[in-house]
Order: structure tokens, then C-alpha cells, then sequence
């Protein structure tokens, strides 16, 4: 007798679409096929796409922020949001505090997720002191202890790494088997920009993208992967929003270099021009790097079908708009420059993806359940056990309606901040039913699993790391 069956859908992997029945038995994929059965319970998935849960590899939950600000979600809101969109695993980040252990700050996110959460979490380690202490002890052991993923900043004058430094974490992650991802974006050319816009009395949210312009991104991407490849380790240059940075990912592989590529929604479906909204209505959509222009969408569209991108992630970074720890704090209405850096988008990342990508002709079901689930299983650790519908992986599944429409409405979403970048949008497609370890978490979008649901998963290398040769 299984737990669950569900039957009469259509099952899509990375690399197949068929018609199949997938039975399940004590959290995981027992059987894929047809006339199976007895079970517990089942699903009727006719008419409906069965995907493997969504993985989001880019997220930001309960992080520390500069002080008076707050970050709307924690990790209840956080994975909740992330459920309704059709994932079943996050990965937040861990922040390292200048001058503190990486194994404090573990501690201290652990206690806020731990039974908090509606979705599987896992975390990545966000390297901001990278002492002899850090790369020499602390961080080889979080490796062994399934933390195999860095993230470092090359902007943000509180986290940036200076060359040599990044140098020596690429360096650590070379010797333990790890995989470092790398924000590009060069902060003394920032810092030269925003004295001048401030100079100017330039202050307002537009002017978060022009002193962020590509080219201080493109620099940047250029030296992440150069100096990846002096230490020959694989490297993950996140969040990319044009083509100029894309073309130095793409050099940098006809060099034989490894490098995984990531782009987010925003840089599909917003450019610069919504920063400049009334009354500061702009400050909902400032995010690094900035979204761009209509070429530069186009071009992270080409990036997705060709594959210059291996991950699509949401960076959801969420803050209210409309609260003084928020986008509108006291000094984020002075100057651009002090309005928190991100935008909510966990539960749309999906639906975007499906209705722009896939019901819009520009991609395939393969294509779009690789760029959302396996390929984070497999550059972080995490497969087969998660990513994918096959027997003996986790029953991570999320049962999609094709036909359903929606129009996003922020009233509509479940995370906790006051807005969605994407309001009006109209969408084809929606995940109507979520599985998560075999448990009916989300059915027909009303919550039936709870926040002691999710766990906390520790993860193996990456399969690209190790060897800099695809
Ligand atoms: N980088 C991120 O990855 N997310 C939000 C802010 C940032 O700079
Ligand atoms: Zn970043
Ligand atoms: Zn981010
Ligand atoms: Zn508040």
C-alpha cells in the first residue's frame, strides 16, 4: 500500500515529458508508471503538469540589516511564500558579522528556522571575514558539516572582499570541495558614482541604477571569473542582468573555465525606468545590480534558451515599501543610497517563468524544470535526493495547472511585505497543489502543511566542484 498516488498527469524531468502515475511511500518517489496501486490517498493530476518541486538556490531570510531596518520575512513568511510558488527547498544565506565566527551566526539562523519552516531549507555561507582563522578551521569543518556553498561581495563596503581576500576564500573552497558564488559588482567605481549623483543633488531612487551602471558589473564579472581561474576552482557568478557580463561568463567557458551562471525575474521582466515612479514609489524596485533596459531583458531571455544561464533564482530580498524599517526608512528618503537593497519575488519566481518562458513558446518544460529545480539540486549538492521525479528521490513534487489564470496581486501572495515589483502581471500557469516529502502541503492553493513541516537538509559537494573542466 503506498502513502500517496498521483495519478494521470504529465511528469516532466530535465530531460523527458511522459504520462505517468508516481506513487510514493515514506517521504519518497517509490514508483513511476502506470496501474499502480493501492494508496492512502490520491491525486488526480489529469490536465495537470507533475514537476519536481521548486528549488530556489537565492534567497534572503531574517538576514541582520544596517540599523533601523528590517527584512520582511522571516522563515515562517518566508517558506510559506515559497510553497504557494511551487518550491519545496530554499537556500537562505547565513551571514558572517565582521569579526564574529561563521559558527555563531549558524547558531543563531538555525534557532530562527529550525521547526519554522513551511518548505525544506538548506543554507549557504555568506563569507564577510575571511580570516586565517575562518579559511583555515572554521570553514573546512562547516564543509564536512554539509555547508558547501560561499557567497561573497565584491560591493558593499561593510562585506565586500578586496582581490586578495577573494583569492583566499576561492583558495579555501579549492581544498575543501566547496563552491564559492560571487556578487559583481565593483564598489569603488559605486562609491566614485554616488559622491558625484550626491554632489549633484541626484538623490532619488533612479539613481540607484545609474551608479550601478553595467560596466561596474561587467568589471567585476570579468575579475570573479579571472581570479577563479588563478585559483582553478568552478565559480558561480550570481544574479547577472545583462549581456556584457554574460559574454565575459561565456569567454571565460570557451577558456575551458567552469562557471555557472544565475539570472533572477527582475531582470527579465523590470528595467531602470521603474525605479523613476512617483513620490518614491521607485524605491520598490531598487535591487543589485539594477534592473536595465529592454535589450538587456532581452538578452537575459537569449541567456535562459541558450544556456549562458544554468540557474534561475528569485533574490528574493524582501522589505516593506511603506514602513520606517523599510524601503522608506528616514534616510531612504533622503538619498537613493540608503534604501535596503532587494525585492520580494519567491512566489512568483515560478509562475513567471512558466507563463512567460514556457506558455510563451521561448522554452520547454525540460528546460524550464532544469533552470528550477535540478540544476540547484546538482550545482549545490543536493542530487538526486531532491531536483528531479525519480524513484528513490525525495517526494518533492509540485502539480501544476496550466489553464489556471491569474493576475499577481501582492493581496493575493503569502510572504510578509507590503508589495509585489510585479503587481498586474498577467499570469498562465500556477502550481495548484504542492507535495513536500510526500505530505499534501498545498492542495488546490489551500495550506494544509504547517511550519514544523519543512527540515533542515545538510548537503553534499556540488557535482561541479572539484574540477574546473566541464
Ligand atoms: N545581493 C543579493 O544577492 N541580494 C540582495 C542584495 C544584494 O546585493
Ligand atoms: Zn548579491
Ligand atoms: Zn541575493
Ligand atoms: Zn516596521
Amino acid at each position: 500500500m503506498f502513502d500517496l498516488l498521483i495519478r494521470n498527469g504529465t511528469v516532466a524531468t530535465a530531460s523527458d515529458v511522459f504520462p505517468a502515475d508516481v506513487a510514493v511511500k515514506d517521504g519518497v518517489i517509490v514508483q513511476i508508471g502506470r496501474d499502480l496501486g493501492p494508496a492512502a490517498e490520491t491525486i488526480d493530476a489529469s490536465g495537470r503538469y507533475v514537476l519536481p518541486g521548486g528549488i530556489d538556490s537565492h534567497v534572503h531570510l531574517s538576514q541582520p540589516q544596517a540599523p533601523g531596518i528590517v527584512m520582511a520575512d522571516d522563515f515562517e513568511s518566508g517558506t510559506r511564500s515559497a510553497l504557494f510558488g511551487g518550491n519545496t527547498t530554499v537556500l537562505p544565506f547565513c551571514l558572517q558579522e565582521k569579526g564574529r565566527p561563521l559558527r555563531e551566526a549558524l547558531t543563531a539562523y538555525h534557532a530562527l528556522a529550525d521547526g519554522n519552516c513551511y518548505t525544506d531549507v538548506s543554507f549557504h555561507l555568506i563569507v564577510s571575514d575571511p580570516s586565517e582563522a575562518v579559511l583555515g578551521q572554521e570553514l573546512p569543518a562547516l564543509v564536512e558539516d554539509g555547508y558547501t556553498s560561499f557567497k561573497i561581495f565584491m560591493t558593499y563596503e561593510d562585506l565586500r572582499l578586496n582581490d586578495a581576500e577573494i583569492l583566499a576564500t576561492m583558495d579555501c573552497a579549492r581544498r575543501t570541495g566547496a563552491l564559492v558564488m560571487v556578487h559583481c559588482e565593483n564598489e569603488d567605481a559605486i562609491r566614485y558614482l554616488i559622491g558625484r549623483h550626491e554632489a549633484d543633488g541626484d538623490v532619488a531612487p533612479k539613481a540607484h541604477a545609474t551608479t550601478r551602471p553595467i560596466a561596474v558589473e561587467r568589471e567585476a564579472t570579468h575579475r570573479a571569473v579571472s581570479l577563479a581561474e588563478v585559483v582553478d576552482v568552478p565559480v558561480v557568478i550570481v544574479h547577472v542582468s545583462n549581456r556584457e557580463a554574460m559574454e565575459e561568463i561565456e569567454r571565460a567557458r570557451r577558456r575551458g573555465r567552469k562557471v555557472i551562471g544565475e539570472t533572477c525575474p527582475q531582470y527579465l521582466m523590470l528595467t531602470a525606468d521603474d525605479l523613476d515612479g512617483m513620490d518614491w514609489e521607485g524605491a520598490k524596485f531598487v535591487c543589485s545590480p539594477p534592473p536595465r533596459d529592454s535589450a538587456s531583458q532581452e538578452a537575459c531571455w537569449e541567456g535562459i534558451e541558450r544556456g549562458v544561464f544554468d540557474l534561475y533564482s528569485s533574490d528574493h530580498c524582501p522589505f516593506r515599501y511603506d514602513d520606517p524599517h523599510g524601503k522608506l526608512n528616514p534616510k531612504g528618503r533622503e538619498s537613493f543610497r540608503h534604501i535596503p537593497n532587494g525585492i520580494p519575488g519567491v512566489e512568483t519566481r515560478l509562475p513567471i517563468l512558466f507563463s512567460e518562458g514556457v506558455m510563451k513558446g521561448r522554452i520547454d518544460l525540460c528546460r524550464f524544470v532544469a533552470l528550477t529545480a535540478t540544476n540547484h539540486a546538482k550545482t549545490y549538492g543536493l542530487y538526486p535526493k531532491k531536483g528531479t521525479i525519480a524513484i528513490g528521490a525525495d517526494a518533492d513534487i509540485a502539480i501544476w495547472n496550466p489553464q489556471a489564470t491569474r493576475t499577481i496581486r501582492h493581496a493575493d501572495l503569502h510572504d510578509a511585505s507590503d508589495y509585489s515589483p510585479y503587481e498586474g502581471l498577467e499570469i498562465a500557469g500556477w502550481p495548484t497543489t504542492v507535495v513536500l516529502g510526500g505530505a499534501v502541503v498545498v492542495d488546490n492553493g489551500v495550506l494544509t502543511g504547517h511550519a514544523r513541516a519543512g527540515r533542515y537538509v545538510s548537503r553534499g559537494r556540488s557535482s561541479l566542484a572539484g574540477s574546473t573542466r566541464p
